[in-house]
């Protein structure tokens, strides 16, 4: 098994239209576990930090703005590929773009409003994980994940 750990986020247009239980039953509906969540209004340094890759772009500080400007929900996730796994259940940055039956393309309208953050690599969800949460945040759901996955 490739167990891996990803970081989505319910950016605040999740949060604000009341979709975190829509989304983290995706989740889990897909098999992935929960290992942490945290409900939390980001500062903007840890906002620009998180999106470092896309400082000095167009959109960079209109996405800071929007990021820290209500609460969010973080939640960590364990699964098999689940990094690759849950970008395919967010579907395309653009929700026009997306995926029948992603996310973005079942719930939301535009690029600036795409609901969901997932980390796209495990360097990305390494790093990412970090500025959400602290080791001694995660627990270990091992077992159930061994339980329902086979080969
Ligand atoms: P991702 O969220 O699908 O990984 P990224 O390219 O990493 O997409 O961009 C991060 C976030 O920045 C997007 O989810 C979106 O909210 C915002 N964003 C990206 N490109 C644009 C744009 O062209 N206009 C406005 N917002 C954008
Ligand atoms: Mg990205």
């Amino acid at each position: 098994m490739a167990i891996e750990r990803t970081l989505i986020l319910c950016k605040p247009d999740a949060v604000s239209r009341g979709l975190v239980g829509e989304i983290t039953a995706r989740i889990e509906r897909r098999g992935y576990v929960i290992i942490a969540m945290k409900l939390m209004q980001l500062d903007g340094d840890r906002a620009r930090e998180h999106y470092s890759e896309h400082s000095g772009k167009p959109f960079f500080n209109d996405l800071v703005d929007f990021i820290t400007n209500g609460p969010l929900l973080a939640i960590a996730v364990e699964g098999e590929r689940a990094i690759d796994g849950c970008r395919q259940m967010i579907g395309a940055t653009d929700p026009l773009a997306a995926a029948p039956g992603s996310i973005r393309a079942d719930l939301a309208q535009t690029i600036g409003r795409n609901l969901v953050h997932g980390s796209d690599s495990a360097a990305s969800a390494d790093r990412e994980l970090a500025i959400f949460f602290e080791d001694k945040d995660f627990v270990s759901r091992r077992h159930d994940l061994e339980r329902w996955i086979t080969e």
